[in-house]
């Protein structure tokens, strides 16, 4: 699968990740990188998620900046044009998943320009970068982890004005109308994101409703076919300099043989 990985830009570390990063970058510009197929989705960003007991770096990709994933991304990226030399891995600085929630960044193209980093418990650390964007509106993964944060903000030490936000309209879909994540979640009865079953079958259905029957209604491909703006979202997010392509491990095995 080949993903889009958002680039999105550190505003404000939380204090215990200041107090882990501060001096170790080299003056580079940090950023959280997110792995998504659904780029088209990107203006419904509310916030951002990592593992909070997962093991982050923050790798140099050349002089000016620094990108903050899991090891193993960083190790797929330097075979991907994304480090100082091509297969070699150069992290400045580890860091954990609970230290980072709370940092500020910026969110390309999303209608709320700058989101806070959450924990979400159900990240994979053997998928994409281990930092998720999140979009309530479309991913029933996502939107069940808000309110079960919401829900529980001491708990999971969360400050509530983090959560200061309601999903965001991106795509209508006939059956759903322009909330599909929520009205599946609620139709599926999704009490918290530990309902891996019913999580899943969600997703499935959210997938399928927004590619194949889902209209844009925002942003510059407002009234067009999911199907017909994806691939439009996607171009201009790496032609702005906002994201790059990044391939997970089969695909890179296919590319080099061919
Ligand atoms: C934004 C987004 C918006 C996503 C949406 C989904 C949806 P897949 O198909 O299983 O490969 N993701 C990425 N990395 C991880 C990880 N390490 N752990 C957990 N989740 C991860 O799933 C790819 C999607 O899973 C990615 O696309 C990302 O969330 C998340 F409206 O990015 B997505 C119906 C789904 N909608």
């Amino acid at each position: 699968q080949e993903y889009v990985a958002i680039k999105m830009e550190v505003v404000e570390w939380s204090p215990a990740a200041k107090a882990v990063i501060e001096g170790k970058v080299g003056g580079r510009t940090v950023y959280l990188v997110s792995a998504t197929l659904r780029p088209e989705t990107m203006y419904g960003q509310t916030n951002c998620f990592v593992g909070p007991s997962l093991k982050y770096g923050v790798f140099a990709i050349n002089d000016k900046d620094a990108f903050l994933v899991s090891y193993r991304a960083a190790r797929n990226m330097a075979f991907q044009g994304l480090s100082p030399a091509r297969g070699e891995v150069v992290q400045l600085v580890e860091i954990d998943g609970a230290s980072i929630v709370g940092t500020k960044v910026k969110a390309p193209f999303a209608v709320i320009p700058e989101v806070y980093v959450l924990p979400m418990e159900t990240v994979k650390a053997t998928k994409g970068t281990g930092v998720v964007t999140s979009v309530p509106s479309d991913s029933p993964d996502d939107y069940a982890t808000t309110e079960e944060l919401r829900k529980k903000a001491e708990y999971y030490k969360v400050d509530p004005k983090w959560l200061d936000f309601t999903p965001v309209p991106v795509i209508k879909t006939a059956k759903y109308g322009e909330l599909t994540a929520v009205e599946v979640c609620k139709e599926l009865k999704i009490q918290s994101p530990k309902d891996a079953k019913a999580l899943a079958d969600a997703k499935e259905i959210a997938y399928k409703e927004g590619f194949y029957g889902g209209t844009m209604v925002i942003g510059d491909f407002k009234g067009e076919p999911v199907q017909e703006a994806k691939p439009k979202v996607r171009a201009q997010l790496i032609e702005r300099g906002l994201a790059v392509a990044y391939a997970e491990p089969e695909n890179l095995v296919v590319s080099r043989s061919a």
